[in-house]
């Protein structure tokens, strides 16, 4: 049996980083570890290909097509499964990814057979051999019928599955399955960058936060020594931890360290990072930088003490300013985030402004405060939302969702697109792009900024003043 995993081209219509980088697909790559003793699999990874994906089902001829997901991609992968259903109807679809996890209804269409919502070894080889048994036709009953699977909606069950409620699992990739496209592969203006994760959940919680919702409520390890194998076999000078809050833990931070020294091993490092862990383990973090750690992802989030406390987010605007000031000490870059709550007015914007002048961070991200479906924010704002829920791709955390209090949506795009401006241009962000990564790389970043200004300035346009 053959099986196409498929990821997405990049969604030109919605505002989302894909447009900047795209880093390894490592979800199919954990798909195909499990697939591939049993199966043919390949690895279609439209983000990085030029090929069109019928001509590409009609040269491989896949039996199984899975299609992985984002939010931004529910539009992409239906428009992608009626195509190949047309084309050739008994190829079987499987759609997975995070939006399958948070919404495995958007995938409920006459045109997909199986939605993964959570994916485990289990329950993949559990739905593939099924899947075998009913192309073969061998039982005739499997036609009609199908197991319920825990984590898998099928069609001919009308997509109802069992009530368990369970997580992906964090699976070894298989990063030769995407061997073609690796020198694509980026995290940032490092390029190639590979990425891998040693934990999983967040015990922060914060209030506007899905990734603790995803893996849970608690920081879950993996075992040391494949996390050491996984560092060992990357090729990439660059590795991007995923990790919500890699920074969390002494003891952990200092094992990767020994095992850097031990074994001498010279490379970049990219982690996320909360201000608290940064600032109750700063030892630990000297000396990781000085074994590789480049730059921290830190959510400093706002100005306003306020904002913080309603986000739980755990740490104060001074505990940031004293984490900035740490972080510039020891030469650690911050790209930081930073979220637009929905009732600023334009003072707040302002002061805002000044406050990322005092940070200073060496890149600064943003996005509109997004209670995405399934948050205890999504009920808070249910009343001032500007969007269903079902119109996914507007669920992006690019978009502005809930109505501004304190002025027009369109005075409101207008705010922070000055913010925007004012931030790439005055403050840092392309002074550091071309001093740390060179021309090149201020190119490939700048052309996918300013398509994120132009769609900015298009939905100024849009919205109504
Ligand atoms: C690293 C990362 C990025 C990186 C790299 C992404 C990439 N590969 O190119 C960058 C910075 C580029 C990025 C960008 C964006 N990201 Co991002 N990202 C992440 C992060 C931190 C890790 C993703 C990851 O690799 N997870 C690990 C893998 C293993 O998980 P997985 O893909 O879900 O795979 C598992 C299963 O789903 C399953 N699976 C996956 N595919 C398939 C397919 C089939 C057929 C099957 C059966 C199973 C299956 O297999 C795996 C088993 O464990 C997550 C948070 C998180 N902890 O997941 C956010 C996250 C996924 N991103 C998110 C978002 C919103 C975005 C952006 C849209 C943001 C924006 N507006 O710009 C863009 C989209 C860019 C794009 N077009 O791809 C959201 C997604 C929300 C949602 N409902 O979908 C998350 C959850 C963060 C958040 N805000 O909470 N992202
Ligand atoms: S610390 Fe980061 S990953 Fe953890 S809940 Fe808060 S925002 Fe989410």
């Amino acid at each position: 049996m053959r099986v196409l995993l498929v990821r997405p081209p990049r969604m030109k219509q919605s505002i989302n980083l894909g447009e900047v980088m795209y880093s390894e697909p490592i979800g199919l790559e954990m798909v195909y570890t499990v697939l591939e003793n049993d199966y043919e699999v390949e690895i279609f990874d439209m983000m990085a290909e030029n090929k069109d994906l019928i001509e590409k089902i009609k040269e491989y001829a896949p039996d199984i097509v899975g299609l992985t997901s984002l939010c931004i991609d529910v539009e992409p992968v239906l428009s992608m499964a009626e195509k190949i259903k047309k084309y050739k109807e008994d190829i079987e679809i499987v759609a997975g990814g995070t939006q399958a996890f948070f919404s495995p209804e958007s995938f409920f269409s006459s045109y997909i057979d199986h939605v993964m919502k959570f994916t485990t070894e289990q329950n993949l080889n559990a739905l593939f051999k099924y899947i075998e048994l009913r192309l073969k036709k061998e039982n005739e009953l499997l036609e009609s019928d199908a197991p319920l699977i825990d984590g898998v909606h099928s069609r001919v069950n009308d997509f109802k599955s069992t009530e368990v409620r369970g997580r992906n699992q964090y699976i070894k990739p298989n990063r030769k399955s995407t061997e073609k496209y690796r020198g694509e592969y980026s995290y940032f203006g490092y390029k190639p960058a590979a990425i891998m994760g040693t934990a999983q959940g967040c015990s922060k919680g914060c209030d506007f936060c899905l990734r603790w919702r995803l893996e849970g409520y608690s920081e879950s390890y993996f075992d040391i020594d494949s996390v050491k194998n996984e560092i060992r076999e990357i090729k990439e000078p660059t590795i991007m931890i995923f990790d919500n809050d890699f920074l969390h833990s002494k003891d952990r931070i200092n094992q990767v360290c020994d095992f850097l020294e031990e074994e001498n091993i010279n490379k970049n490092f990219i982690c996320y990072a909360s201000v608290k862990s940064i600032l109750e383990n700063k030892d630990e973090i000297k000396r990781f930088v000085s074994l590789g750690l480049k730059a921290a992802l830190v959510g400093y989030e706002t100005f306003k003490e306020d904002d913080l406390k309603s986000y739980k987010k755990g740490s104060t605007t001074n505990d940031s300013i004293k984490c900035s000031m740490f972080t510039k000490k020891i030469g650690l870059d911050v790209w930081a985030s930073f979220i637009f709550h929905p009732d600023w007015t334009k003072k707040d914007f302002k002061d805002f402004r000044r406050y990322i002048k005092i940070l200073d961070p060496e890149i600064s991200t943003f996005s509109p405060l997004t209670p995405f479906p399934g948050l205890p924010l999504y009920e808070r704002y249910r009343e001032r939302l500007l969007f269903p829920k079902e119109d996914y791709e507007k669920w992006s955390f690019g978009q502005v969702v809930i109505k501004p209090e304190n002025m027009s949506l369109r005075r409101y795009y207008v705010e922070i697109l000055k913010t925007i401006i004012y931030v790439n241009t005055v403050r840092n962000n392309i002074f550091y792009i071309t001093k740390k990564f060179g021309f090149l790389s201020l190119f490939r970043l700048a052309k996918g900024s300013f398509g994120l200004l132009g769609k900015y300035s298009k939905l100024i346009l849009k919205s109504s003043s």
